[in-house]
């Protein structure tokens, strides 16, 4: 047996106890999940990139719609795979995968088929988007409280998952160093992301999100998904990943040509620095948005340190008066696994009670995860400082403190867009696994 095999055993295994745990809380007998059927477009016969179900890929990385997977409680899983006699799609064949053996496995030809073999399904409960067939058999759909455990549970990584997720990293790592190679040959975004992808081997629906290729100002759109053919930029922003059996990896990096204005340098410089020790600080029973606030005092005193801002270092003020946020709008990261905002960051307990915010630190509203880390709940790190223009003007008409940012100097920074720096960390024992620098510096 390999090594992924015994991962993905004792994987199984934990999802069938917490399934267990989940099932007999909410008094059904068992959980159907659908890998789902693609979107299609309105008024159009085309569909968007297929992308499986969570709930379902959490159980299993068969590729491609339709399949379903039921879960009795004390029972094997069983997996009824759609697999049809089908000329116009690719339907990818089962062969034998490494986790086949984990399931009872029938492989069946049409929809019908898939939900006359599985069964007794009283007391069933289906999670999918697939509902007309679950409506037919008059079974529980997409029950709240039912995702609201399984969404819980998403959060602590198995062994096999953190091994799925270090894999997507050492797969973008790839592509990263590609990226930084092309951007400093003078390639444009639209190159850069080519060589990124022809590094990794892979297309554009591959990635587990759109990629960010950002050249000088376009760094400061945050989610920037432009490929613009001009060349010979000076600032690259790249925040890109990449997929392993459904598992996402997500990485930004920005590089500077010796070219830029030097406060820009140093303020990368300053805040890859800051990014490090952010991630050094990840370990169980932190409790991130207090990670998230360090990171806004930082970021406040290194705006002062390049001469930005004008605070006699007071950073608390700067941070309660909203100055931070002007330069970095977004929060300290997310929860990482199957989605790339893993569900479930403002998620209290598995009843799926809403985690208290801090109403009166205006930073934390953006912020995707209010928790505690534990072992294995892998969150990315991702400090960054931009240049936005909407931002920037608005808090210069409005804001009475307005006369603490050097405005000569933002001037001269602006045409650089912005820096953002992110690892994906595993908090293991008494710190912590950086799965990101394991692979890319
Ligand atoms: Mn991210």
């Amino acid at each position: 047996m390999s090594n992924l095999d015994t991962l993905f055993k004792e994987h199984i295994q934990i999802r069938m106890r917490c399934a267990d745990k989940a099932l007999e809380a909410l008094n059904y007998r068992s959980l159907i999940l659908g890998a789902g059927e693609p979107f299609g477009y309105f008024a159009d016969d085309n569909y968007a990139p297929f992308k499986t179900n969570p709930h379902f890929a959490h159980w299993c990385p068969a590729a491609g719609p339709h399949h379903v997977l039921k879960y009795e409680i004390g029972k094997k899983p069983l997996l009824i795979y759609y697999s049809p006699d089908d000329f116009w799609h690719l339907h990818e064949r089962l062969d034998n995968p490494f986790w086949a053996s984990n399931f009872d496995i029938i492989e069946v030809g049409t929809k019908e088929k898939i939900w006359e073999s599985l069964g007794d399904l009283t007391y069933s409960v289906f999670l999918g988007n697939e509902t007309k067939y679950a409506c037919a058999k008059n079974i529980k759909i997409n029950c709240e409280l039912m995702e609201a455990r399984l969404n819980w549970h998403r959060r602590f990584k198995s062994d096999y998952e953190i091994h799925c997720l270090s894999e997507a990293n050492r797969i973008a790592a790839k592509g990263h160093l590609a990226a930084k190679e092309a951007f400093y040959n003078g390639e444009s975004e639209y190159e850069i992301h080519m060589s990124y992808l022809k590094a990794m081997q892979c297309v554009d629906t591959d990635l587990p999100y759109t990629g960010i290729v950002a050249l000088d100002k376009n760094g400061a759109i945050l989610h920037y998904h432009g490929r613009d053919k001009k060349r010979n930029g000076n600032v690259l922003l790249i925040d890109s990943g990449a997929t392993y059996n459904n598992y996402a990896s997500d990485i930004t990096r920005t590089y500077a040509t010796n070219n830029c204005d030097p406060v820009f340098i140093e303020l990368l410089a300053q805040t890859e620095k800051l990014q490090k020790e952010l991630c050094q600080a990840v370990k169980p029973g932190l409790y991130y948005p207090s990670l998230h606030e360090t990171c806004h005092l930082k970021i406040a005193e290194i705006l002062e340190n390049v001469g930005i801002l004008k605070i006699s270092g007071d950073y608390q003020t700067a941070l309660k008066d909203g100055i931070t946020k002007v330069f970095l709008p977004h929060g300290l990261g997310h929860m990482l696994g199957i989605q790339v905002h893993d569900i479930g960051g403002k998620q209290l307990d598995e009843q799926g009670n809403p985690a208290p915010l801090n109403p009166s630190n205006i930073s934390y509203r953006s912020l995707r995860f209010v928790g505690t880390l534990d072992q294995s709940v892998v969150v990315t790190i991702e400090p960054g400082i931009y240049f936005i223009q909407s931002l920037l003007s608005q808090f210069k008409e409005t804001n009475k403190h307005s006369d603490k940012i050097n405005w000569s100097l933002i001037e001269r920074l602006m045409p650089f867009g912005g820096i953002r720096i992110e690892d994906d960390v595993a908090p293991m024992g008494h710190a912590n696994r950086n799965l990101t620098r394991e692979y890319l510096p």
